[in-house]
């Protein structure tokens, strides 16, 4: 019997507040309003955003459904409808493409102001919500909310992929590899033979590697805390691999010392501001680009001697990857079938959905990379 038009019951991870383990319950999932699309999820990958959303570094408003990487099957769309259909395989998107905001009608950007990053309403446009649990309104998270059986998105915020892709490896091109990957190739735009510094090695930075790797970096160093994550990131092409507390001076010096000047590139791919301007001082001081990558942490503030940037470094940011979200993934999707890159190294683990806290526990200990949750 088909769900369309009807409200729809089923399994979501709930945050109710910060700090505390997600609790499964059931949730009434509304209908997609106009230009809204519902989606039967498939597979979601954890994303240390996630993670920040539970810890307050990123603020978000409780209750809330996390989740912004993922990939699943279109259940029914709303009225006007017409870029993907009911059972279209299709990735929701955390930042959505209007095409025709600013950054949409800019080659150069990708960050449509239909996002809700720094606004933070966890509402649809029409300052609603699609959720509600035991007759509460549950927030969504970036217009996108993955932890959940069915979630509703916005239809600028969802991108139908070829049919034949793999949903449980694909997920991860709705965050981690396209943030990082981008980060490399789009955002800093890395040329051959250039020498570059990755910043913490989790989905997302082991995804800049590839991309440093992809665009022909003769050196790429990776730099983590976590020296469990080195054999991973030189299978994926880090050339060198350090640990900042195997040193007693600042890592930004032991990096200039090992390349001579500096590097080409640098990228925080953590989210702490001490790496953020570690990454900075680390790239050469007139020609080296820093690009933020890693969420930066709520209320906290960077003070810098601006003669760091006087030089001529450029110091810059990157949200997924800078694509345009829909006009990418396809391209991205269709490149992965194509054996153009690897997704295979990212996934360290799968669990059931219902798993997500032992799911979260593996990355705040440092044991996995991405796991993904199957539904
Ligand atoms: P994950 O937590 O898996 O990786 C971070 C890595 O950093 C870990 O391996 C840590 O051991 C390491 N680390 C922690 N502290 C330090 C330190 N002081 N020095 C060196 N290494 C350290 O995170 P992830 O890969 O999922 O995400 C990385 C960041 O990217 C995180 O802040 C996340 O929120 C952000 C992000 C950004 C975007 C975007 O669009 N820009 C999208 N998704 C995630
Ligand atoms: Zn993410
Ligand atoms: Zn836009």
């Amino acid at each position: 019997m088909s769900t369309a038009g009807k409200v729809i019951k089923c399994k979501a991870a709930v945050m109710w507040e910060a700090n505390k383990p997600f609790s499964i319950e059931e949730v009434e999932v509304a209908p997609p309003k106009a230009h809204e699309v519902r989606i039967k999820m498939v597979a979601t990958g954890i994303c240390r955003t996630d993670d920040h959303a539970v810890t307050g570094a990123m603020v978000v408003r409780y209750p809330i459904i996390l989740g912004h990487e993922a990939a699943g099957i279109v259940e029914s769309v709303g009225e006007g409808v017409t870029s993907v259909k009911p059972g279209d395989k299709v990735i929701p998107l955390f930042i959505p493409q209007c095409g025709t905001c600013p950054s949409c009608l800019n080659t150069r950007g990708n960050l449509c102001s239909k996002n809700d990053i720094a606004s933070a309403s966890g509402l649809m446009a029409d300052g609603t919500s699609r959720f509600t649990c035991k007759g509460k309104a549950v927030h969504n998270f970036l217009g996108n909310s993955t932890f959940t059986e069915y979630t509703v998105v916005h239809e600028t915020a969802v991108a139908r992929i070829d049919p034949a892709a793999p949903l449980e490896k694909v997920c991860l091109i709705g965050c981690g590899f396209s943030t990082g990957y981008g980060a490399a190739v789009q955002t800093a735009k890395v040329e051959p033979g250039s020498t570059c510094a990755v910043f913490g090695l989790g989905g997302v930075g082991l995804s800049v590697v590839m991309g440093c790797k992809v665009a022909g970096a003769s050196r790429i160093i990776a730099v983590d805390i976590n020296s469990d994550k080195f054999a991973k990131a030189k299978e994926l092409g880090a050339t060198d691999c350090v640990n900042p507390r195997d040193f007693k001076k600042p890592i930004h010096e032991v990096l200039i010392e090992m390349t001579n000047h500096g590097v080409d590139y640098s990228f925080e791919v953590i989210g702490r501001t001490e790496t953020m301007t570690a990454a900075l001082a680390s790239c050469q001081c007139n020609y080296g680009v820093s690009v933020i990558v890693g969420i930066p942490p709520a209320a906290q503030k960077i003070t810098f001697d601006p003669m760091v940037l006087f030089t001529g470094r450029t110091w810059k940011g990157s949200v997924y990857g800078g694509w345009k979200s829909r006009d990418s993934i396809l391209k991205l999707v269709g490149d992965y079938t194509k054996k153009r890159f690897v997704l295979d190294p990212l996934r360290t683990h799968t669990l059931p959905f219902t798993k997500i806290n032992e799911g979260f526990d593996l990355l705040r200990t440092g044991k996995s990379i991405r796991t993904v949750l199957v539904f």
